[in-house]
């Protein structure tokens, strides 16, 4: 029965079941429409159902801080995950021995500037999933607006989709060979931010030429990989199950040296830029070393 099973899959989690434990602060429907749009392409809050969204908005409170307020310091310990409503916010991370540039706007004490946010972008979720501390600092250039939300609301529903997803990709990146050289946490990781596509075919899921800021793994059915060779798109590889595409842009920041087509229904996680380059540690660098090779550059 799986509605038994899944009813002790929910009960599993650590710190994430006490549900009336959930704030409440009110909002106008304009709040709410402010809120929705933020989060409407953030991958935390793709598949939740109508109540878990409503759960999420009812707890979030507003922030309002004045410019140059430090509102994350790295290596504390995680309580809040902010979404921007308004306001830039600027993104440093201290690592030892590292250069600095001040004049980049990299700051002695705080380390290296390595993002800027704007109205829409969040932050502040990997302490939360992860229970680490804060991984950087998180300042704000401008009088900030900041939705917050506490981190056992955090854990209790987002995680609970997060953690489902985990399982669901577990066994699947396990069998990628390129992810081999990773621990089990970090593909844990890397489940986390998947995002599964499918494709029927006949259809492109990369086109020659574009411009990429996604990586693809293949979840099942099959692709073809075409180039134009004089003037003629040609079939140069042929791809299935367990095989990832959609590197090379990514790696060498060029536009997308091939397209890729489904063969037949097709089915990919796509892996988005940024975490493609924070997640796939030595597994992009078995790629990058490998490329020449896999491609006859
Ligand atoms: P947190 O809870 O650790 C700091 O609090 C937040 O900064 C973090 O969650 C992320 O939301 C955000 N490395 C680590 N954290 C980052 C990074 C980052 N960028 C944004 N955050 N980068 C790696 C730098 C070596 C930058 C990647 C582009």
């Amino acid at each position: 029965d799986p509605g038994a099973n899944a009813f002790i899959e929910e009960e599993d989690e650590d710190d994430t079941s006490s549900a009336n434990a959930i704030p409440t602060f009110p909002k106008t429907p304009e709040q709410i429409e402010r809120i929705r749009f933020a989060i409407k392409d953030n991958f935390l809050f793709k598949n939740l159902d109508e109540e878990q969204e409503m759960d999420v908005l009812t707890a979030m409170r507003e922030v309002n801080i004045p410019a140059k307020d430090i509102i994350i310091q790295q290596g504390d310990a995680g309580d809040y995950f902010y979404i921007v409503e308004r306001g830039e916010l600027e993104v440093f991370v201290k690592k030892d021995g590292q250069s600095l540039d001040l004049a980049a706007g990299d700051s002695e004490t705080l380390g290296k500037r390595v993002v800027v946010y704007h109205e829409g972008a969040s932050f502040g979720e990997l302490a939360l999933m992860h229970n680490a501390p804060r991984a950087a600092s998180i300042v704000s250039t401008t009088p900030c607006t900041l939705w917050a939300l506490d981190r056992v609301s955090f854990r209790t529903i987002l995680l609970d989709h997060t953690s489902r997803k985990r399982r669901q990709y577990e066994a699947f990146l396990a069998a990628v060979p390129i992810l081999s050289s990773l621990k089990p946490s970090e593909r844990a990781k890397i489940a986390d931010v998947l995002e599964s596509r499918t494709f029927e075919a006949g259809q492109d899921v990369i086109r020659h030429g574009d411009m990429g800021d996604e990586f693809f793994l293949i979840e099942s059915g099959s692709a073809a990989a075409i180039k134009p060779i004089d003037g003629r798109e040609t079939v140069v590889k042929q791809m299935g199950k367990g095989d990832y595409f959609g590197e090379l842009a990514l790696l060498n920041r060029q536009t997308r040296a091939a397209t890729v087509r489904a063969t037949e229904k097709l089915r990919v996680a796509a892996l988005g830029e940024q975490a493609f380059t924070r997640l796939l540690g030595p597994a992009k660098d078995i790629m990058a070393r490998t490329a020449g090779e896999r491609y006859g550059l």
